[in-house]
């Protein structure tokens, strides 16, 4: 085949099987393929920065983002892989050099249901786009650098994952006087969980096996609800495995104090409308299985060969498939000098030969 030998130095081209970040342009990617949720084993929290990779690498330049200004966060596509959508959280540090001692992110937003993509019972179909999301980032932020970060719970799939893809920005237009560090503590800590010792043990298992968005238990002030609130879990999520939530009273804060925004929740019966979207809310007739069905653990639908959105590293460890519709697609090759291994599950370790050049 012929593939431009440019595309093929280029891994997050062939191996997004789900999708991954787009704008803020993110790093570089290091080994394990970026489109693969955070490793539950061996964590590569944060930032999908494995171990002994010393710092993340910029990929161009930072992207430029003024405080107080509408800004979009944007996918590629991939595969397709969006499991239905979720729930997502953009967040903060300051900074380019994230790593397990400086993973104090802050929550900027919020979107509970509906991301990274509306309106799906499964993976986005041929022609269908994941979602854009419109933020802000206060301008209470300082300027300079810090690492953005999306993170992501989906809420199908085999078992519940977590997904982080991190930028550089930089940030101008700022409240000057505003010591940056100081603001973003008063902001909480991202949402952690489904990562094993990172996340504490922590999982979102309830909602995955009620198919049900994860409600953060401390979302911040800027949500929304692509969806409304109705495809949500019924609470929030039971435990916060991030660390920094611990030692603001974590876990047993939650269940003894339900966070303001909880009860506002509670008492809002009306859903948010969608104000962003550019896809129309269409039903999917064909989808094998309704949203609203109460209980269907695990397989996500009945007539399924394989676990949706699983990956395949095919045996000659140069290709792979990614479950879609029930079936595993046609094989796609990783790019020149990569290589895959795992055979069959929620994601596998690709081999980056051009990550350090
Ligand atoms: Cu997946």
């Amino acid at each position: 085949m012929h593939i431009p030998l440019r595309i093929l130095l280029i891994p997050t081209l062939l191996t997004n099987a789900h999708i991954v970040l787009k704008t803020p342009k993110p790093f570089k990617f290091p080994a394990y393929g970026p489109s693969n949720p955070i490793d539950p084993t061996n964590p590569d929290w944060p930032c999908k920065l494995p171990s002994g990779v010393g710092t993340l690498k910029i990929d161009g330049s930072p992207t430029h983002i003024v405080a107080g200004t509408s800004q979009t966060l944007s996918f590629e596509r991939g595969n397709g892989a969006v499991h239905g959508g979720g729930s997502c959280q953009i967040s903060l540090l300051p900074g380019f050099a994230p790593s397990k001692e400086n993973a104090d992110f802050r929550v900027i937003k919020s979107w509970e249901g509906g991301c990274p993509a509306r309106n799906q019972e499964g993976n986005l179909r041929d022609g269908e786009e994941a979602g854009k999301y419109e933020f802000v980032i206060p301008r209470e932020v300082g300027d300079g650098e810090y690492t953005f970060a999306w993170t992501w719970i989906q809420r199908i799939g085999g078992s519940p994952e977590f997904y982080q893809n991190c930028a550089p920005i930089t940030i101008s237009g700022g409240n000057s006087s505003s010591s940056s560090s100081s603001f973003l503590q008063t902001l909480p800590p991202v949402f952690m969980a489904n990562m094993g010792p990172a996340s504490h043990g922590c999982e979102t298992s309830v909602e995955h096996e009620q198919r049900k968005a994860v409600r953060y238990p401390n979302p911040g002030k800027d949500v929304e609800y692509p969806e409304g609130e109705g495809n949500l879990f019924g609470s929030v999520a039971r435990c916060d495995g991030n660390p920094f939530a611990k030692g603001e009273g974590g876990e047993s804060k939650q269940s003894a104090n339900p966070a303001i925004h909880d009860e506002s929740k509670a008492t809002s019966t009306q859903a948010k409308p969608e104000t962003k979207s550019k896809s129309s809310p269409n039903t999917h007739p064909s989808s094998p299985s309704p949203p609203s069905s109460p209980s269907t653990p695990t397989n996500t639908n009945s007539n399924s060969k394989c676990k949706e959105g699983t990956l395949h590293c095919n045996p000659d460890q140069t290709s792979f498939s990614t479950c879609t519709g029930g079936q595993f697609r046609a094989p796609i090759p990783l790019a020149a000098g990569t290589r895959c291994k795992g055979g069959i599950g929620v994601g596998f370790e690709i081999e980056d030969l051009s990550y350090g050049g």
